[in-house]
């Protein structure tokens, strides 16, 4: 049965007892201007209820947005993992959470940080959850200090400010500190930090997991998501804006790509190692999730297809309610001894005890697996199964036995059999997991330039925003084992002097794999503005439209007014009160409207007005920061003139200049596989 028909069946509003109600908008009052009597059982049922809606929000990761799916496997993963749903052609149903990890469940979707990216596979033989990140490292290398860098990394307790983010003194006063959490850092402090969508973001499985095939052979794995669309990020100005403009910017990014059919891709991908005693890759610890292993060592090889294809019908029964455990596992997945693992296998289940409350979680819809389920836990908060039988244990005759333990070959989960070494208890990490700096190192050299230039940014804007000098000096001192030149421009920024390196700096060779520039990409579900005059649009309006389209890209049609333009046909999606670059990928400008009746200064603070532009002061001010922001502009007819009017030369990186409509499309599409004209940011480092 359909989830939503226990709650929803029949036509007439009812109580929750299925009562039907003649009025549910006036209470039970001694007189019309009495007062409302105790024995309203309907009012207290509907503000009792009401009372209770909330519950408490994720201790971290509290802000998600979240899809449904499916999930292909290639069949190549059979030499190193048994499990089922990576066997060729099998379709796994999935649920995916993707989420920030600071703010709270109402903060802005672009807020710098790291994203969550959990996905529940529905598999036959149960439930596996992979619950990732969009960055491959973590601050911490055990999981005893995970309250630390949140506690570090949430608002200051005394005034509860800021909201989701790492701009402020306690996140870098920890990292500072806490040298090991440098490497993450650097990942927040790039453009991964700000993604342009949860389309375009990597996931990782972060830990090392070991895998096992049919025949019991075993191998270390890290586990990767590839965006079909390409690793692509907001600039740090559009994530600022976004903040305002649209909160929601992700979450609605995700549903409107799924409602239009732009379904999200990713491939599921290993990198795979053998699994000797040391376990350690090329001199890289694998049990250290500080670190990576660069995918020119250990490349990754593509073993399924992840499709979003339906959004949630209900956030809170599904996005809400969805709890992910890493200790879900199934034959052939198991973990490793990552220190940091062993702390989230005890904490998946104790946080849903308080945010679910109660142990009986799994059976909430969305929780349910999808293999059959037969266990002994009975009774407690919300149960909704109606157990049979009378002897819920093991071994019982009175049951006849049942539930049967299953054997290897029923397809039981078999703990492998890891060989521990001899050991003495002790509170202490290996000497391996004391370099902090070589792999953040490695991570700025891989850069482009115009990377390198916005990480600068970044450590400058967050270090400018705490108020404890000593704070500032001290990430300045690790900034110093890390780069010297990213040391020296962040104190410059900061008014500081660059301290000395007080560890050598190790060379290590770039990793291409890192960057996210100069790569071409899909356009699929790609945003194009198209600015038009509302009154006098240019004729091949609608067939642009329709190309885009075709093209799987989404164009919006930009005007001055609402409505449907003066060809009796073609609707207005944004208008200049509303248009903003940061929503769009590519701007296409076939008009340069005057400006408009409503673009009075006083109506619109923020235009800035120059009285003697004949141009609409909305325009300007959408051209301006698409150009700012890097994104392809192309042009035609008056259009040309309107970026003439702007200073946007023909000749600037990503502007294409065209006799028409049609001659223009082609190359800004072509343009927008590398997601932005990179070349138009000026680089010096
Ligand atoms: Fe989590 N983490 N985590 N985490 N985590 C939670 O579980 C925790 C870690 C991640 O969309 C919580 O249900 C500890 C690494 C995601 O519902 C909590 C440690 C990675 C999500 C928890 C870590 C993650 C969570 C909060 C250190 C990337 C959101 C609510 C030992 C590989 C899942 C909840 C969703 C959520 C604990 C570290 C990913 C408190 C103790 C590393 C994507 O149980």
């Amino acid at each position: 049965m359909p989830a939503s028909d226990v709650a929803q069946q029949g036509a007439w509003l009812t109580t929750s007892q299925g009562a039907r109600l003649r009025d549910s908008d006036h209470s039970l009052k001694a007189g019309e201007r009495g007062p409302t009597l105790l024995q309203d059982h309907h009012l207290r049922e509907k503000i009792t209820h009401f009372d209770h809606e909330r519950i408490p929000e994720r201790v971290v990761h509290a802000r998600g947005a979240g899809a449904h799916g499916v999930f292909v496997g290639y069949g190549n993963a059979a030499s190193i993992c048994r499990a089922g749903f990576l066997a060729e052609g099998v379709e796994t149903e999935v649920f995916v959470r993707f989420s920030t990890v600071l703010g709270s469940r109402g903060s802005a979707d672009t807020a710098r940080d790291t994203r969550g990216f959990a996905t529940k596979f529905y598999t036959s033989e149960g439930t596996f959850d992979l619950v990732g990140n969009n960055i491959p490292v973590f601050f911490i290398q055990d999981g005893i200090k995970f309250p630390d860098v949140i506690h570090a990394g949430k608002p200051h307790p005394d005034r509860e400010i800021p909201q989701a983010q790492s701009a402020h003194d306690t996140f870098w006063d920890f990292v500072s500190l806490h040298t090991e959490a440098q490497h993450h850092t650097m990942w927040n402090m790039s453009d991964r930090g700000i993604p342009r969508s949860y389309r375009t973001m990597e996931g990782f499985g972060v830990h090392t997991f070991r895998c096992a095939d049919s025949d019991g052979r075993t191998s270390l794995v890290k586990f990767h998501w590839k965006p079909r669309l390409g690793v692509h990020s907001l600039t740090w100005e559009e994530a600022q804006l976004l903040g305002g403009v649209d909160p929601d910017f992700h979450r609605r990014d995700l549903a409107d790509a799924i409602e239009a059919g732009a379904h999200p891709q990713w491939e599921l991908g290993v990198q795979v190692f053998p699994d000797l005693p040391e376990q350690v890759f090329d001199g890289i610890d694998l049990l250290d999730p500080t670190k990576i292993v660069p995918e020119e060592l250990a490349p990754v090889q593509p073993i399924g297809l992840l499709t979003l294809t339906r959004n949630p019908t209900n956030y809170f029964a599904e996005t809400e309610q969805v709890a992910f455990h890493v200790g879900n596992l199934v034959p052939g997945i198991d973990v490793t001894d990552d220190p940091l693992l062993q702390a989230r296998l005890f904490s998946y289940v104790d946080t849903q005890l308080t945010r679910l409350g109660g142990p009986n979680f799994s059976q909430i819809p969305i929780n349910r697996p999808h293999a059959p389920v037969n266990d002994m836990l009975r009774d407690g908060l919300h149960q909704h199964a109606v157990h049979a039988g009378v002897a819920p244990y093991k071994p019982n005759a009175l049951d006849g036995g049942c539930p049967f333990f299953a054997r290897a070959d029923d397809g039981a989960f078999v703990d492998l059999p890891v060989v521990v070494p001899e050991a003495t208890k002790v509170r202490s990490s290996p000497a391996s997991y004391d370099d902090h700096f070589s792999q953040v190192r490695q991570f700025w050299l891989s850069m482009s330039p115009v990377e390198k230039e916005h990480i600068v940014g970044a450590y400058t804007f967050e270090l400018s925003k705490c108020f404890e000098q000593a704070v500032k000096e001290r990430q300045l001192r690790a900034l110093a084992n890390i780069d010297s030149e990213l040391c020296e421009q962040v104190a410059a920024g900061l008014g500081l002097a660059a301290p000395e390196a007080t560890e050598p700096l190790v060379d290590m060779p770039p990793s291409p794999a890192l960057s996210m520039v100069g790569e071409t990409w899909p356009t699929d579900g790609r945003q194009i503005g198209i600015v038009v005059d509302a009154d006098a649009p240019d004729e091949s309006v609608q067939s642009l439209v329709e190309e885009i389209r075709d093209a799987g890209m989404v164009a919006l049609v930009v005007a001055a007014r609402g409505g449907v333009l003066a060809d009796g046909s073609t609707p207005v999606q944004r208008t200049f009160a509303s248009a903003r670059s940061v929503e769009l990928d590519a701007l296409l400008v076939a008009a340069a409207p005057a400006p408009a009746p409503d673009a009075l200064v006083s109506r619109d603070a923020k235009s800035g007005q120059d009285a003697a532009s004949d141009l609409d002061p909305r325009l300007v001010l959408l051209l301006t920061e698409t150009f700012r922001h890097a994104k392809v502009i192309g042009a035609w007819g008056a259009g040309v003139r309107a970026l003439e009017a702007q200073g946007i030369s023909e000749s600037s990186a990503g502007v294409v200049v065209g006799d028409s409509a049609a001659s223009v499309l082609g190359r800004v599409a072509d343009l927008l596989g590398q997601h932005r004209a990179w070349d138009r940011f000026a680089a010096s480092l």
